[in-house]
């Protein structure tokens, strides 16, 4: 209980830090149904085309991170999501940290569309470490896979 306080009040701190800093958070999406979690296949930058990731971008002046999430659902996945809670720590990244959130499709939500990504697919704890996942997402495998298994 202690920790679990502790830790949301380091989350507040990092994420007013890094306002204040003027650098940038991104919002990534753990998308959970039926014991699987959504993955999705970069298409750009160069660098990073191919690669796997959660998907999302970044939170826009004035957003809440719940509502960026949602947003970015719409506008890479055509599908409506909740989001329902973080997962894992900050995850540093080049414009600034990388969030995840914990989301469930909205009921009656469409199938997702690959809208801005090559490829989309549904994986299961077993097979989170078949993919190339792009550097900062692989950080957070230990927790999805957690997430994942119940464990
Ligand atoms: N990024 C890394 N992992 C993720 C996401 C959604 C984003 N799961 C990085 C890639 C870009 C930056 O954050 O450098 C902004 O993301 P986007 O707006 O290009 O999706
Ligand atoms: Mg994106």
């Amino acid at each position: 209980m202690v920790r679990r306080l502790l830790a949301a009040r380091a989350g507040v701190l990092t994420e007013r830090v890094a306002a204040l800093a003027g650098a940038s958070v991104v919002v990534a999406t753990a998308l959970v149904r039926d014991g699987r979690v959504l993955a999705a296949q970069r298409s750009r930058p160069p660098e990073l085309a191919g690669q796997w990731e959660l998907p999302g971008g970044r939170v826009e002046a004035g957003e809440s991170e719940p509502d960026a999430v949602a947003r970015e659902c719409r506008e890479e996945l055509g599908t409506d999501v909740r989001a329902i809670g973080r997962l894992g720590t900050d995850l540093p990244i080049a414009p600034g940290l990388l969030r995840v959130h914990r989301a469930e499709p909205a009921p009656g939500a469409a199938e997702p569309r690959a809208l801005e990504h090559s490829a989309l697919r549904w994986v299961g704890a077993d097979e989170l470490a078949d993919l190339d996942w792009v550097a900062a997402d692989r950080a957070v495998l230990a927790d999805l896979t957690e997430l994942l298994t119940g464990r």
